[in-house]
């Protein structure tokens, strides 16, 4: 490794406060939401040294400022697989895919982010990042005039892709070097109010789908969005309502809960932008697209594909039962239905932690050793040789180890789909048939997305031995 590169974990980091500084510039009232989600937060914190401790455990305290995730909408497999390279260079990989066309919204989608625990400590920077499926479009003649316009743009600048190849071929790149890369990806994500095609041919596209008419209608992939992280998102949302920044209707992902799980998420309705069209005479009429707003998380505990199946199930039974969609006519019938359905999850660390709902970091405590050895009876055993569970838990029981809850990195389809949907203004809920797949998207991508389950399940497993190993003298 050549030490004069700069870390791609700085490079994400300057990154994502690049394109914060930028879209809070381009959509101020992003910059109120901040705001507001600061302010939120600090209360938290003050108020609960019970999460600031935990936060302080798992060493996201320091992060939960500069937290936050984007989203971008791209129309070709050239772009896709160009993307994925230029996040590469910070560090930020392909995990998780999302179809999201049986929920109406016709794109299949990964996030791009860093993958260790340390890399996600550092910077936390997230890109949900879609690929639009043209071959939903019944429409042929719509199709191929769709296609040409895609083909017809760039949405690299020549020096990002200099950039990304110069990385890929050195292994790295000087500070120089990434201080100019920030300065040209940025490009890529920008807003531009002068469109590449005609007034008429956006009207046909938004016909099809708003999200066509944002894709294809545009020289490049703005970024739609950026999301802060709070601690308390029922307060952001009351606070959004009082402060002129309107909310959707429905947070989305599971109830409020003790011990948070997963993905909550709620945003601002997207603002109406004026525009100009370019028509074929070279003339630009004016005219306005709605596409770009601001969400806030709150993030809890990641679950096992056991606790991740039980949260499916107790969310569709809950959707089942309400027969609609979430709206805000249904809203607080909605919440109470959710509310009783999650009465199965439970809420409480240890017993998920005991039932295998979730994934954990095991530390020890300040004086482990010495209740590890007393309770043992023991003066060294080899941990390959015992039951490592049935000792783990009888050291948590003890209080010689302590579990932390290992924070969700990743999206949920359902809840990606509400954050589409409430951004689309669209009345008509179309259905499409869900017949995309992975494997197709990773070819478009030209590498293979990373499975988040395991991702968490190797966190989870290099905490204990670390921990076991802190302990190693008398267990
Ligand atoms: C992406 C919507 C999904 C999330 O946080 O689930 C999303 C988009 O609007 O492009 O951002
Ligand atoms: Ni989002």
């Amino acid at each position: 490794m050549n030490h004069t590169f700069i870390n791609s974990d700085a490079i994400r980091h300057e990154f994502s406060m690049a394109m914060s500084a930028m879209y809070q510039t381009e959509v101020p009232l992003y910059g109120d939401l901040l705001d507001l989600v600061a302010e939120v937060n600090t209360e938290v914190l003050t108020k609960h040294p019970e999460i600031k401790e935990q936060l302080e455990y798992t060493g996201e305290i320091d992060r939960l400022s500069m937290e936050r995730h984007g989203a971008i909408r791209l129309g070709t497999a050239d772009e896709l697989s160009m993307m994925r390279r230029l996040f590469a260079v910070m560090g930020m990989h392909p995990v998780g895919y999302y179809d999201l066309a049986p929920a109406g919204v016709p794109v299949h989608s990964t996030a791009f982010r860093a993958i260790d625990a340390q890399a996600l400590n550092q910077s936390p920077f997230r890109v949900f990042t879609s690929l639009l499926r043209l071959d939903l479009i019944a429409d042929e003649a719509l199709k191929q005039e769709a296609s040409n316009a895609l083909f017809n743009r760039n949405i690299f600048t020549d020096n990002v892709v200099s950039l990304i190849k110069r990385f890929e071929g050195q292994g790295g790149l000087t500070l120089d070097e990434g201080e100019q890369f920030v300065k040209e990806a940025l490009e890529t994500f920008r807003w531009h109010d002068k469109t590449p095609v005609s007034k008429e041919l956006y009207q046909r596209l938004l016909e099809q789908h708003g999200l066509i008419a944002d894709v294809v209608g545009f020289k490049g992939p703005h970024i739609n969005h950026l999301t802060p992280r709070t601690l308390d998102i029922d307060t952001v949302q009351q606070g959004m309502q009082e402060k002129g920044i309107p909310p959707k209707a429905i947070i989305e992902g599971p109830p409020k809960r003790d011990c948070p799980i997963l993905l909550r998420q709620t945003s601002f309705k997207a603002l109406e932008e004026a525009v100009s069209f370019k028509n074929p005479n070279g003339e630009y009429e004016q005219g306005h697209h709605t596409a770009r707003f601001g969400e806030i998380e709150q993030r809890g505990v990641a679950l096992t594909p056991k606790g991740r199946a039980l949260y499916d199930q107790l969310l569709s039974q809950a959707r089942n039962q309400l027969g609609a969609t979430p709206n805000e006519d249904n809203a607080s019938q909605y919440y109470q239905i959710l509310e009783s359905a999650f009465e199965a999850f439970p809420d409480d660390y240890h017993a998920m932690h005991n039932e295998e709902l979730a994934y954990f970091y095991y530390q020890p405590v300040d004086n482990a050793a010495d209740i590890s050895s007393a309770m043992l009876g023991l003066e060294r055993v080899d941990v390959q040789t015992v039951d490592s569970k049935q000792v783990v838990n009888a050291l948590i029981e003890k209080g010689a180890i302590r579990i932390e809850p290992i924070v969700y990195e990743d999206f949920l389809p359902v809840s990606a789909a509400g954050i589409f949907q409430s951004n689309l203004q669209q009345d008509k809920q179309s259905n499409y048939d869900g017949n995309s797949n992975k494997h197709e998207f990773e070819q478009a991508l030209g590498a293979s997305i990373h499975d988040e389950l395991a991702l968490y399940k190797d966190i989870q497993a290099q905490s204990l031995e670390k921990c076991l190993m802190s302990l190693g003298n008398y267990v």
